[in-house]
């Protein structure tokens, strides 16, 4: 048996609800040859099932409930105050539903990924299934993004596609877009552990290389 890393990249997970994904992370990141590890998970609601996930997998966590701060900064300030005491290398927004500010974004510039469920950049914001099917869209998805001051519109890391089929509805297609979260994530978070992944100013590298059309995984559904 070898001793564990101690270099290894210690990654800390903000979650809003459910936190599939951070079980889909918790699982990559079990595996013995994953090289970073999941040091806490906080989120800004205190029921959040996410947090059961993390207990349940030994994971350290903690609560900054939005809801107890008059301000966005107020709030941030907290929020700030718990993730710098983890010292994490990579924060993973895994369903965190508060837009952050300008000054805590730059703050953890290079170093905070999101999964938001469209195919950027398309469909910023929320309700995007709805907005893809309203839209008679043929093709939906999900990327992963560097977290930067502009919503949603950070760079694009990796991208999966869904087709969408005539009897999708809001129900169906988020949960085929959510098979793909699972499988995608894990995937850039590694890249991000490894090393390869970087962002130099706004632009994403991928060993070295700039990163010019975001990684895609074509739908084998249909
Ligand atoms: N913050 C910045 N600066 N940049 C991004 O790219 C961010 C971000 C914060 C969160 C996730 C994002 C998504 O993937 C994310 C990306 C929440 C909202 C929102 O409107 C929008 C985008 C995202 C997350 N939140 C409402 C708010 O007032 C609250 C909505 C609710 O609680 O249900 O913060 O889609
Ligand atoms: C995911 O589909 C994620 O892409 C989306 O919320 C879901 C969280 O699910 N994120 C956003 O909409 C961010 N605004 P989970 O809690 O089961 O991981």
């Amino acid at each position: 048996m070898s001793s564990p890393d101690i270099t290894e990249p210690r990654i800390l997970v903000l979650a809003s609800g459910n936190g599939s994904n951070l079980q889909a992370l918790i699982e990559a990141t079990n595996s013995r040859d994953f090289p970073g590890s999941i040091i806490a998970v906080g989120c800004n609601q205190p029921r959040a099932f996410a947090l059961e996930r993390a207990a349940q997998a030994a994971i350290e966590t903690f609560v900054v409930d939005h809801t107890e701060f008059d301000t966005r900064p107020a709030f941030e300030a907290a929020l700030k105050a718990h993730i710098d005491r983890h010292a994490p290398d990579l924060i993973v927004l895994a369903g965190f539903m508060r837009i952050l500010t300008d000054d805590f974004v730059r703050h953890y510039h290079g170093k905070m990924l999101n999964i938001h469920p469209s195919l950027l950049p398309r469909y910023t914001g929320l309700n995007t299934h709805q907005r893809a099917l309203d839209a008679g869209d043929a093709i939906h998805g999900v990327t992963v993004h560097f977290v930067t001051e502009n919503l949603d519109g950070g760079p694009a890391v990796a991208q999966a596609e869904v087709l969408i089929a005539a009897d999708d509805t809001v129900t169906t297609l988020t949960e085929k877009v959510r098979v793909k979260e699972h499988l995608l994530y894990p995937i850039v978070v590694r890249w991000f552990c490894e090393g390869r992944l970087h962002l130099d100013g706004d632009r994403p590298l991928f060993d070295g290389l700039p990163l010019e059309t975001p990684t895609y995984l074509p739908d084998d559904a249909g």
